[in-house]
């Protein structure tokens, strides 16, 4: 008999598994990262065309670079229990927002937002959540631009909605976030000294790319049709056309 469609998040419905611990040797472990990784695909794909489409129709590319990953059954166990959760497929689909990863640098802020925005109108993505560390950076000095969705991904059984976290930032972001995991973001024994060396970095980063910006934005005007001013309330499809 031919089953109904149905349209679910990765956490209701897999009972049979839900309070397995989890065994990153098993063939389930295998087949969950096969979920969030094709998520991944999907997202990548909607990011590309989007990539495409601007610098078709208008001539600017807002994305320097997208890398994808899934969080390495290392990192999992590890979060889940610096989080205090037992180490079950459960808890792996409800509390880690992250197991799918999609980082998406950019040149500049402006392109950050645009991006961010662009997303988050999509029509089937679900946004879960949003946190603007380029607004309100974290302690470390850490900026980036983080949205939790979820994405329906089609199989044979019906269509699953699927969580990935996006993290957007630029250039400058980048560079600094890179290097600061590396050195201290899983490393404790950092000195003080350091971590408030690296929390200026950032600011001094911060600036150079509002510095660049400024520069960009006096040589040209061009592209401005795919931004609107802070002070326009027009809603931004309205600007966003296509010329064909
Ligand atoms: P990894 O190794 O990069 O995967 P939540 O995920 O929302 O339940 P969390 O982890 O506090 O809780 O969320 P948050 O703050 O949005 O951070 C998620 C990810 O952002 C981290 O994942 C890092 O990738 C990145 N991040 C957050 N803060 C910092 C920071 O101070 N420095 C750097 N370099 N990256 C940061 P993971 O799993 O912690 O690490």
């Amino acid at each position: 008999m031919k089953k109904n469609k149905k349209e679910y998040l990765i956490s209701m419905d897999n009972n049979l598994i839900n309070k397995q611990y989890i065994d990153p040797k098993s063939d389930t472990f295998e087949k969950v990262v096969f979920l969030y990784d094709s998520a991944i695909k999907e997202l990548k794909t909607k990011i590309e065309i989007l990539q495409d489409e601007m610098k078709l129709f208008y001539g600017y590319e807002p994305i320097e670079s997208i890398s994808t990953r899934v969080k390495s059954s290392e990192s999992i166990l590890k979060k889940l229990n610096t989080k205090g959760y037992e180490p079950t497929y459960e808890n792996l689909f409800e509390k880690i927002n992250d197991v799918a990863g999609v980082r998406i640098v950019c040149n500049f802020k402006k392109d950050v937002y645009k991006i961010a925005e662009t997303i988050e109108n999509m029509q089937d993505v679900r946004v879960l959540s949003k946190k603007d560390y380029l607004k309100t950076p974290k302690k470390s000095g850490y900026r980036s631009y983080h949205l939790v969705v979820s994405i329906p991904v089609s199989f044979s059984e019906g269509t699953m909605y699927v969580k990935v976290e996006i993290q957007i930032r630029t250039i400058g972001m980048n560079f600094w976030a890179s290097l600061e995991h590396k050195l201290k973001y899983k490393n404790d024994s950092i000195s003080k000294g350091d971590s408030k060396s690296l929390e200026k970095y950032a600011k001094v980063i911060n600036s150079i790319d509002d510095g660049m910006f400024t520069i960009y934005d006096k040589m040209s005007d061009d592209n401005d049709f795919l931004y609107l001013d802070a002070a326009d309330d027009e809603p931004n499809l309205k600007k966003f056309k296509f010329k064909l």
